[in-house]
């Protein structure tokens, strides 16, 4: 945290994303605040606490424009304050098309690649220019001199770095790309494949969290825009400016040690979790935690649990697989039958191996509060990643951060960016049940020796290349840029 601060040196530095960072939501009991399920904000809300600032974001799930001022702007974390968000309203109809729209039912399969296929709407591609001209115009507006930092976050924003260069040539923008970026052939069927890029090579700096997105985003240019590319520096030129496309492995910040004293001790949150849901003592307790989204590789994970009990009966009755599936999205129709289905199957795996008193696959699809996960990932003999394709993942990281007593076993996807960090974990190919099942096996009977050595390099590995080295490496290499730009502008 320091070093960031050392590293902007008293640097405007403004954030744009589409989600705020707490939801301040109106009840009969007042406004009560909220964090969202969100890698994102978990990763970005550290960064921006520590080097103040303005973040703007979409103002969402809340009634209270009354708590913010004549321009929107409100403190946050609420209560004391550290930052400034600046919230910017959308119609129903800006919503439907930029948000629902072009940018979750085109960017986010586009860029997946999951077996979903992206819809494209001239009408949602006019609301997505639209929103990125309104947020632009807001980073403008909030600009207290010509060179501000701006943090621009994820794929609601692809045209946005241009228009920001428009207005303020100056000024550094640091685009980060949450979610993976596709090979070109993938990326082609978009209709306005040139726009999205052209928009994007606004950036200064265009980070995506591993080499392989880079790789794939800088191919895509090659094919499909006259652009100059050092290969050897990953320096794109395009139209006179220059873009630096860099991985930059996000992750989480890791627990304070205040933080670390308000937590029960584990075998103690194993007792309240397994009272709660009325678990046999014996019981192996598998945890998945996730946004419920298509993309997170739910489905393959319930039929890893239905083959691990077939080939294994002897856990019948006493292996536990608690998803917690926070909604997301869900005014899509893809989201709706993602969540029927899943209900289903988990419904008929439950039948087929339940008894009384017993349910293999428990299913919470609400959202939990920060301590409730908590609790569970300290409960847990095995916390399960399975996504199909994921810019990084969050959740492996939460869960080996808060594992102090250094037992748990952490089965993951090769399809997460966290796989290329986190090589101690089981690695798996969620699409291929029987490994997948194999591993829930494996994790299931690790002695507490070799679970030890497991953990302990990953919570070396996660401790060392927390948020903060995220943020740093960037502002870094920002930092370097800005020195650059005054000594060209001096010869
Ligand atoms: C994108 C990329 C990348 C989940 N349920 C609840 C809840 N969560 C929190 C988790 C975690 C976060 O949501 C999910 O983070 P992920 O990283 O798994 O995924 P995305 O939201 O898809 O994030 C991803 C990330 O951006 C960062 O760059 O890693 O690849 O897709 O923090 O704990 N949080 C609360 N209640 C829940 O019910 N409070």
């Amino acid at each position: 945290r320091g070093l960031l601060r050392t590293q902007l040196r008293g640097e405007q530095v403004i954030v744009v994303s589409n989600r705020e960072p707490y939801i301040h939501a109106k009840t009969d009991d007042g406004i009560v605040v909220k964090r969202p399920a969100s890698g994102l904000v978990a990763a970005v809300e550290p960064v921006m606490r520590a080097c103040s600032g303005t973040w703007i974001a979409h103002g969402s799930g809340s009634a209270d424009r009354d708590v913010v001022d004549a321009n929107d702007r409100v403190g946050v974390p609420p209560g004391h304050a550290e930052y400034t968000l600046r919230r910017i309203w959308l119609s129903a109809e800006e919503e439907q098309g930029y948000y629902y729209g072009f940018a979750n039912e085109g960017m986010w399969p586009l860029c997946h690649v999951a077996h979903v296929r992206p819809v494209f709407r001239e009408s949602d591609w006019e609301q997505y220019k639209a929103v990125n001209q309104r947020f632009a115009d807001a980073v403008v507006a909030e600009a207290r001199s010509e060179d501000p930092v701006v943090l621009v976050q994820d794929y609601h924003f692809a045209l946005l770095p241009a228009m920001v260069r428009a207005r303020l040539p100056r000024a550094t923008i640091l685009t980060f790309w949450h979610i993976p970026w596709p090979n070109p052939e993938s990326f082609s069927i978009c209709p306005w494949r040139k726009e999205i890029l052209e928009g994007m090579l606004g950036s200064t700096i265009l980070g995506f969290h591993t080499r392989y997105h880079c790789k794939n985003f800088i191919e895509t240019v090659d094919r499909f825009l006259e652009a100059r590319i050092e290969h050897e520096h990953s320096m794109i030129t395009f139209n006179d400016d220059e873009t630096l496309v860099e991985s930059y492995p996000i992750s989480i910040e890791w627990p304070s040690d205040a933080e670390r004293a308000s937590w029960a001790p584990a075998p103690e949150c194993r007792r309240r979790v397994f009272d709660r849901l009325g678990l046999a003592a014996d019981t192996v307790l598998a945890v998945g935690v996730d946004r419920f989204d298509y993309t997170k590789g739910i489905l393959e994970r319930l039929h890893a649990v239905e083959r691990l009990l077939e080939k294994h009966p002897e856990w019948i009755g006493r292996f536990v697989l608690v998803q917690i599936a926070a909604p997301t999205r869900d005014l899509l129709e893809e989201y709706q039958l993602f969540q029927q289905r899943i209900a289903r199957t988990t419904e008929r795996v439950n039948e087929r191996f339940g008894r009384p008193g017993y349910k293999p696959i428990l299913l919470f699809a609400q959202h939990h509060d920060h301590d409730a996960l908590t609790e569970m990932y300290r409960a847990a003999d095995v916390c399960v990643v399975t996504s199909l394709h994921d810019g990084m993942n969050l959740v492996c990281k939460e869960f080996v951060s808060v594992r102090d007593d250094e037992q748990g076993v952490l089965v993951l996807s090769r399809f997460a960016g966290a796989a290329r960090e986190m090589t101690e974990a089981l690695i798996v190919n969620p699409y291929h049940v029987e490994e997948t099942a194999d591993a829930l096996h494996r994790a299931a009977i690790m002695p507490p020796a070799e679970q030890r050595e497991r953990i302990a390099s990953l919570r070396m590995t996660v401790r060392e290349n927390n948020v903060f080295r995220w943020a740093g490496h960037m502002l870094a290499d920002a930092g370097r840029s800005r020195l650059r730009q005054r000594i060209d502008e001096r010869v």
